[in-house]
């Protein structure tokens, strides 16, 4: 039996024999046809380690290496009615695990309500209250917008839902005579938690007088499960009289645009959550708070007194942060805020740039009860004389 090495002589004997009167040559294709399958062999593996480098660095949170996804509606499966619900309450979380179509049924109402204690205004709400009525859906979901107008509304009004792709969020397609009301569809691509408002121009105007609310677009996947979920939004308003001066007050055009507001509040009242009104919740318990910021002009530095976010979820988006004091909100903005309460007593919700929250109105209070966990907070341990040592 004939090793490798042995019959390589055989094969060249096939080979024909050099003519005697032509220099012996080179064999024409053997040397490129090696040079092709190297080339071909490197180029193989430099586009796998291409495409193994691409998967790394957006698997890894590299900078600027973040995927921009293709959002396709899905198909969708049967329909329901929105659960909507007034501030401070917030629709159950969708276990639903496919897609729907979602009817939400949104009415405008112009009316006066309470600002302050004696004090009164003509807030235009989506609704009824300010803010607006909460909507949640589910990413991928139809929703099918009634927007209907009220008859005794003096203006036409429309919706921008910061949760649309397409033109003014909605805006030019849901302008609504009072007394009319138009039919918006729209698919949620994105999850997360948008801030929707009215756009009729002047929208600064129509947003000043409390024309906002929010749009929760649950993740597919669900969220966190908590104990407790709140809906708190922030608004500046403008009226003739100062801070306090009692009546029916009219909005101020130019303090609006000097963006020197009277009033800063929470969920469109000062007092709306202190009081009888204060948040409830127990020790032990998990809080996500569904913040927005309608504006029309601060910038809110939202922090909740005496706790500690445990989860940020800025700007409304679907990416946490931890362990944060204070976070910025800005006009026509959102956070999601979640932490577990440890200590009885009150928490303070309040706007950091303290004189609207001392001076203004931007406070709000949430009530917690129950035992004291975790060695979490002692209180003063020791009270006496100051002694110079
Ligand atoms: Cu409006």
């Amino acid at each position: 039996m004939s090793t490798l090495l042995e019959q390589e002589p055989v094969t060249t004997a096939r080979r024909p024999a050099p003519r005697r009167d032509t220099p012996p040559r080179t064999p024409r294709h053997g040397l490129p046809w090696v040079l092709l399958i190297l080339l071909a062999a490197v180029a193989v593996i430099a586009a796998l380690g291409w495409a193994a480098r691409e998967r790394a660095a957006s698997a890894s949170g590299a900078a600027f290496r973040a995927p921009i996804p293709v959002r396709q509606a899905p198909a969708i499966r049967g329909e329901e009615i929105a659960e909507l619900t007034t501030p401070p309450n917030v629709p159950k979380p969708i276990t639903r695990t496919y897609a729907t179509k979602v009817i939400v049924n949104l009415e405008i109402v112009e009316k006066t309500m309470r600002l302050a204690d004696g004090v009164s205004y003509t807030f235009w709400t989506f609704g009824g209250s300010v803010p607006g009525r909460f909507i949640r859906v589910r990413e991928g979901d139809q929703v099918e917008l009634h927007l209907k107008n009220h008859p005794g509304s003096m203006v036409p009004h429309n919706i921008d839902l910061h949760a649309v792709t397409g033109p003014g969020g909605g805006a030019e397609a849901t302008t609504t005579m009072p007394g009319h009301e138009s039919v918006l569809r729209f698919t949620a691509l994105n999850p997360g938690l948008y801030v929707y408002h009215c756009a009729f121009a002047p929208a600064s105007l129509h947003v000043a007088n409390g024309m906002y609310g929010m749009i929760l677009v649950q993740p597919k996947e669900g969220m966190t499960p908590v104990d407790r979920e709140f809906y708190v939004m922030q608004g500046d308003f403008y009226t003739k009289g100062a801070y306090g001066q009692p009546g029916l007050q009219p909005f101020d055009l130019q303090k609006a645009v000097d963006e020197r507001p009277d009033y800063v509040v929470f969920n469109g009242a000062v007092g709306s959550l202190t009081g009888d009104h204060a948040l409830k919740v127990r020790t032990g318990e998990t809080v996500r708070l569904f913040v927005g910021n309608g504006g029309p002009n601060l910038t809110s530095s939202f922090h909740v007194i005496g706790e500690i976010f445990d989860n940020v979820y800025a700007e409304g988006s679907t990416v946490a942060q931890h362990n944060v004091q204070t976070t910025s909100i800005p006009a026509g903005g959102s956070a999601i805020v979640e932490f577990r309460t440890e200590t009885p007593g009150k928490l303070v919700m309040v706007d950091h740039a303290l004189f609207r929250a001392f001076s203004k109105g931007a406070v709000g209070l949430m009530q917690v009860d129950g035992e004291p966990l975790h060695g979490a907070f002692a209180g003063r341990i020791s009270e006496g004389p100051f002694t110079q040592k």
